[in-house]
């Protein structure tokens, strides 16, 4: 019953047409970050900022990808992989970004083949349009999602031209990537680019106390305007779907006999999750968040509710860890933006919610998987759910033998354990859910972490020329799901 991550084996069956595979994003995988007219995305000038990434590193070659398709198509066939999610450079397709900016023929020409040569191996693309790669420029000339106007604009643009490349080929979009990373991370923490907060010790500018709630509901509404237009110019000849892909993790209270802490997980996941799920799925923000926030949190007027309310035709779910939540007294203070809460790995009892891995933010607890599909799904009326990340770093893996390396029976353990809670939310609680990427296909550049923290099943050799060797868990997904899904 009981395993190393404290979840357990099970039997049940997902549905016969259930998809797995593998997810990527084009600023930690590609490289060539000056090549065929690409220009700097947000992400070159901040990882380029001395103490902004923890070992110094950026994505200039990262996994050279953009060299190596063929040797990605490869791994993904040998592993079983059916369904293939990756992002677009913006900057290599339009490398100024704004919608006066010249279109780059060979940034199209580049992913055009890719998407090709993966419908040929037989593996599905999965596309995001938006991985925090936001072209530099877009960022000097207007503050990027800061300007609603500006960026809708922009990005509509952008979402345009790519559905108009490729719409008769790729049949599912993501819209955005984890638009509370975006907000939180860039613009309440200044962790991830551009780095704003309110913290002088970090960054000259910045307002962590606004600024993440005003990015949050421009790229809320950037989302609603691509959909808008998928639907209006694309679907009706090519078919296919669209959503957006929130991240979020799940929350057990630090005190179960505490009503304070119980109400402080709920709370915990509507910051995090429900900012951007209910107005998708109800057409307004959760009442925790408008309690907290006031009139910092920015209203939609009724022609943006019309524009976001029922713009997905999935939920695209990211999901790694749980935590503690434990209720904090008094006022929340003004850059809060977690809903006056302490995030904990330990419960009252000092009991762990999971064993450590190499990022400080991530403690995996597969059971919490499957409550966070269960309450998405009571929440938002049994959506389409298309898990598009779920993975682990293990610590200390980039300080072993590459023997040692290579037999990464901990994440092993982690798919193993997730996919069982999964099929256990699937066939027990009625969840729909309907596609599983693992992130990530190959170890790449951990945006802040740098190279230091591998989330691959492949082992990327970045001292001898971008060599990939797959770990013992590239091909644990494939006998896991082949055990999971039912034969019909
Ligand atoms: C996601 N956090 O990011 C991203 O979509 C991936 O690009 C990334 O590599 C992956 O998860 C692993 O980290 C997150 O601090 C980054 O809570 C940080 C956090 C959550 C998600």
């Amino acid at each position: 019953m009981s395993s190393a991550h404290g979840s357990y084996t099970t039997q049940n069956k997902l549905p016969a047409d259930f998809a797995w595979g593998f997810a990527t994003a084009s600023y930690q995988i590609e490289g060539a970050y000056d090549e065929d007219g690409r220009l700097p995305s947000i992400w070159d000038t901040f990882s380029k900022t001395p103490g902004k990434v923890e070992d110094g590193t950026n994505g200039d070659v990262a996994c050279d990808s953009y060299h190596r398709t063929h040797e990605d198509i490869k791994i993904l066939k040998q592993y079983g992989a059916q369904v293939y999610r990756f992002s677009l450079s913006w900057s290599r397709i339009i490398p100024l970004g704004g919608r006066n900016d010249p279109v780059n023929a060979k940034g199209l020409e580049f992913y055009s083949k890719f998407i090709d040569d993966l419908n040929a191996a037989g593996i599905e693309p999965v596309i995001t349009l938006y991985h925090w790669d936001l072209p530099d420029e877009l960022l000097e000339r207007y503050g990027g999602a800061l300007n609603q106007e500006e960026f809708v604009a922009d990005y509509a643009n952008y979402a345009r031209i790519v559905f108009k490349s490729f719409g008769h080929k790729v049949k599912r979009w993501i819209t955005f990537n984890e638009p509370w990373c975006s907000s939180v991370l860039g613009y309440n923490t200044g962790k991830h680019a551009p780095g704003r907060t309110s913290d002088r010790t970090k960054n000259p500018v910045g307002d962590g106390a606004r600024e993440p709630w005003i990015v949050g509901k421009t790229l809320l509404i950037a989302h609603g305007t691509a959909v808008d237009i998928f639907r209006k110019e694309i679907k009706p000849t090519h078919g296919g779907e669209i959503g957006i892909t929130l991240n979020g993790d799940w929350a057990e209270p630090w005190d179960p006999e505490d009503p304070a802490d119980i109400e402080a997980s709920e709370r915990k996941i509507e910051f995090a999750i429900s900012w951007f799920a209910d107005p998708i799925y109800h057409g307004k923000y959760p009442d925790s968040m408008v309690k907290q926030l006031g009139d910092r949190l920015p209203a939609f007027t009724p022609e943006e509710i019309a524009l976001v309310k029922g713009s997905n035709d999935f939920y695209g779910m990211n999901h790694y860890c749980a935590n503690y939540i434990r209720h904090r007294e008094g006022e929340p203070e003004p850059d809060d933006a977690a809903g006056n809460l302490d995030h904990l790995f330990e419960d009252k009892f000092g009991n762990p919610i999971g064993p450590e891995t190499n990022c400080e933010w991530l403690r995996p607890n597969a059971i919490g998987f499957r409550k966070l599909l269960k309450w998405l799904s009571d929440r938002y009326g049994y959506p389409k759910i298309y898990v598009t990340e779920n993975g682990t770093s293990i610590k200390g893996e980039n300080d072993l033998p590459l023997e040692e390396l290579l037999k990464d029976d901990f994440r092993v353990q982690y798919y193993s354990d997730y996919i069982g809670a999964m099929a256990d939310a699937s066939a027990i609680d009625g969840v729909n859910v309907k596609m599983y990427m693992a992130w990530s296909l190959l170890d790449n550049y951990e945006w802040s972490e740098g190279y230091q923290t591998r989330f691959g099943v492949t082992f990327v050799d970045y001292e001898n020329g971008q060599k990939r060797i797959p770990k013992k868990s590239a091909l644990t997904l494939g006998e896991i799901f082949n055990n999971h899904v039912s034969k019909e």
